[in-house]
């Protein structure tokens, strides 16, 4: 302990004295010698430079990907492919402490079905909060398909806020899409089903049996869908799928597609054929066309219906007031992608080597005009194909998705069966390249790519198997995200990133400098309802409330304690411990856990953050700090004390295992001069500095400052002890002392490396 004192004052004077020094061992091998190590090729190095980014580098973009069965949202960086976050959602997810504090807990219960916990999510596409077309920054929507819900996670603290479970589906794959001023997210079911929770015979499929869209309001100032606003398109049972909101041209309308209009029903083992043949007969499906905008204006006149307690445009309404068309599409389509301009579709069949561009301004025509070919078997009028078609264009086998460039009529489309990416030109209808990709491409993102102003440069492509691209790991393999330069003529692979959490389907990449995240929450935040929190505690307000057995502790964590040490119970009590982070400082995150209770928390700073349990069985449980964030972070540690009903203490004084004498004492308050003098030199450089321009290092030193003021108390509380002649109690409080002063030197270091890494000026 005492060699570990010394060792760190050294190593604070040292690092005062000259920190950034090293750095000198580079060998003095050649760029050719690397090549030739590791059998690189010049396009490998182009490649490489286009991708690499050195230490303390940014990304130009993040990009935002589905954590497929995960439940998670994956955020990385591109063009580097670094991985930057994981957030939970519909899954719970320990290191954030979601699904084990009770505030996240609220959050995953939001997502109950028929009372049920749903601790997974089937996530798919996510979609960012959007003005006037172009992405903001500011939310990002994801569904669960296996449960038909939503989710809004805020992109100011990257955490889920809410999550919204549909009225009427069983399943949903449309969503989460956005209209151009997030006025709605669209979320469209995928296998029909009946719309209440009763039983109905399959043998009841056409009549009883139901797809839909739902358009999900968003309430903008409080960051939450609103479920009293939405509404939901009743749709025939065809197995709808992705969905695209109209913009520019098509603003007001949401296009969802369909595949098994056939509206077959398998039953192998009652000797019908399988799904897969009876819902790939027809050489079409259809592709809905719904006016939201005008549904919305009849909701906000009181001219829908609730039923299951929200409003459902029935498909007899939605015709009556011409919100709903049918345009037939290729043979099992996909994907759904309107153009930046909002004058044309693009969809792709997956059994169908063609990718159909539809115009916006002949299919406005044909409603204009009435003209129809025909009706569906629900009375949903039909526009022909030919009075809605601009182009069908040979792009490849199995086309998927498609996203635009910045360059006007250019896009790229999947192309699942022969594993690469077509780019053409939909308003000429020609094809300008393609690339082959390791393996089995799903969706493809651009960047920006599904704004009204893409910004081109790079494609990731979503490729289903990654088979032999990277080194064995099991027969589960993890998926590849091949990164792809679309800057010039013709499309360059760059980069394989692995990705091992669940299928991501879709991901949406931002400019990064759009995103304004915030580094710390208002002090005693409440994260999940955006609330100051109604436990939160402020330093040496610390307290144990108790009313009959229900018991509130309000504590703190600040380096390196946990305040109480000690918590004492008493058998059947139930027990909520309420934490509050007091730093202000970047990155300076405690974590919480304990023994048996099933106790994990995440506590940024400024946040509150609260387990609850019932403490039913007597005993010691050890709890700490799960996040290594200061030199004594194992000493960050305390006990809850379990006491037997009618327990009566035995023992009197505490064993100490140490005794300490003046001599202790002198020598303790010697190293705590020698530090003192360290934290002055550190002070001197700061406070001779422009330090006040830098708002990281102001916040450094506001927390320096707070620990100083901890070290005075402890120093005088040491003082005060000596003075008695205790030197067992003044010993250890000038140890407190001193550990105060190795934070406020921590923090104060910090704080000076900062300022010489970002060219602080001196000015006195
Ligand atoms: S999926 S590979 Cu969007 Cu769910 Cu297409
Ligand atoms: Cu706080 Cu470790």
């Amino acid at each position: 302990m005492k060699m570990f004192k010394t060792k760190t004052t050294s190593l604070l004077i040292g690092l005062t004295l000259g920190l950034g020094a090293a750095s000198s061992a580079y060998s003095q091998e050649s760029l050719e010698d690397v090549m030739k190590a590791r059998g690189l090729t010049q396009k490998d190095l182009l490649a490489a430079a286009k991708t690499y980014t050195p230490t303390g580098g940014r990304d130009e973009y993040l990009a935002f990907s589905s954590g497929g069965q995960s439940g998670h949202v994956i955020v990385y960086g591109i063009p580097s492919m670094r991985i930057l976050k994981y957030i939970g959602v519909f899954t719970p997810e320990p290191w954030q402490g979601y699904g084990f504090d009770d505030e996240s807990k609220a959050v995953l219960a939001q997502g109950r079905i028929n009372g049920k916990d749903i601790v997974y999510g089937d996530t798919h596409h996510p979609a960012f909060s959007e003005k006037e077309g172009d992405y903001d920054g500011r939310y990002l929507f994801i569904n669960d398909k296996a449960n038909p819900r939503l989710a809004v996670i805020d992109l100011h603290d990257f955490e889920t806020k809410q999550i919204v479970v549909n009225p009427f589906f069983k399943s949903d794959h449309g969503g989460a899409f956005v209209t151009p001023n997030t006025e709605y997210v669209m979320e469209a079911s995928q296998y029909a089903a009946p719309y209440s929770d009763e039983f109905v015979p399959l043998e009841e499929f056409n009549s009883k049996y139901r797809g839909g869209v739902t358009y999900w309001k968003f309430d903008d100032k409080k960051g939450r869908l609103n479920p009293d606003e939405s509404f939901t398109f009743e749709l025939p049972p065809y197995s709808q799928d992705l969905s695209d909101a109209g913009k520019n041209a098509s603003y007001g309308w949401g296009f969802t597609n369909s595949f098994c209009s056939e509206r077959y029903v398998g039953g192998i083992e009652r000797g019908r054929p399988p799904f897969e043949a009876g819902c790939s007969q027809k050489d079409t499906d259809f592709l809905h066309v719904t006016n939201w905008k005008k549904a919305a204006e009849l909701v906000a006149a009181g001219k829908v219906k609730k039923v299951n307690d929200a409003y459902l445009i029935t498909m007899d309404q939605a015709v009556k007031e011409g919100l709903l068309y049918l345009i037939p599409e290729p043979k099992s389509p996909h994907g759904v992608d309107v153009s930046p301009k909002g004058d044309h579709i693009i969809v792709s069949g997956k059994l169908d080597s063609h990718a159909w561009v539809y115009s916006w301004a002949k299919i406005q025509d044909a409603i204009k005009n009435q003209k129809f070919e025909a009706k569906d078997p629900y009375g949903i009028p039909i526009i022909s194909l030919k009075d809605a078609l601009h182009k069908q264009v040979q792009v490849g086998l199995g086309p998927l998705h498609t996203q635009y460039d910045a360059k006007e009529c250019v896009v790229y489309t999947s192309i699942y069966v022969d594993s690469m990416v077509t780019k053409w030109d939909y308003c000429e209808g020609k094809v300008l390249d393609q690339l082959n990709i390791h393996y089995n491409i799903g969706h493809l993102l651009t960047m920006e790519g599904d704004s009204v102003s893409p910004d081109g440069k790079y494609l990731v492509s979503l490729n289903k198997l990654s088979i032999d691209r990277f080194n064995p790991v099991g027969p589960l393999h993890p998926q590849n995200h091949q990164l792809i330069d679309i800057s010039g003529e013709k499309m360059q692979l760059l980069y394989d990133m692995p990705l091992p959490l669940g299928e991501p389907h879709y991901v949406v990449a931002i400019k990064a400098d759009k995103l304004k995240p915030a580094v710390r929450y208002k002090s005693g935040w409440d994260s999940r309802t955006d609330k100051k929190h109604p436990y939160k505690t402020r330093a040496g307000r610390e307290k144990v409330v108790r009313e009959g057995n229900r018991v509130h502790v309000y504590g703190t964590v600040i380096r390196s304690h946990i305040t109480p040490e000690i918590i004492e119970v008493e058998e059947g009590d139930e027990v909520s411990i309420h934490l509050t982070n007091l730093e202000r400082a970047q990155d300076e995150v405690h974590g919480f856990a304990m023994y048996g209770q099933n106790v994990q928390l995440s506590i940024e700073p400024g946040k509150t953050a609260s387990t609850t349990f019932v403490a039913d069985k007597a005993g010691v449980y050890p709890y700490y700090c799960t996040e290594f964030c200061s030199a004594l972070h194992l000493e960050m540690q305390g006990y809850l004390l379990v006491k037997p009903k009618g327990y009566k203490a035995k023992a009197t004084d505490m064993q100490e295992g140490q005794q300490y004498t003046k001599a202790d004492y002198d020598k303790q308050v010697k190293t705590n001069v020698e530090t003192q003098a360290v934290i002055d030199s550190v002070v001197a450089f700061i406070t001779s500095h422009n330090y006040k321009d830098f708002k990281t290092v102001v916040d450094l030193v506001t927390d320096a400052t707070d620990q100083l003021g901890f070290a005075e108390e402890a120093k005088k509380k040491a003082e005060d002890f000596a003075a008695k002649g205790d030197y067992q109690n003044a010993t250890l409080w000038a140890g407190q002392w001193w550990q105060y002063q190795v934070k406020t030197a921590d923090l104060g270091l910090r704080a000076k490396t900062f300022l010489e890494e970002n060219g602080a000026k001196k000015i006195k």
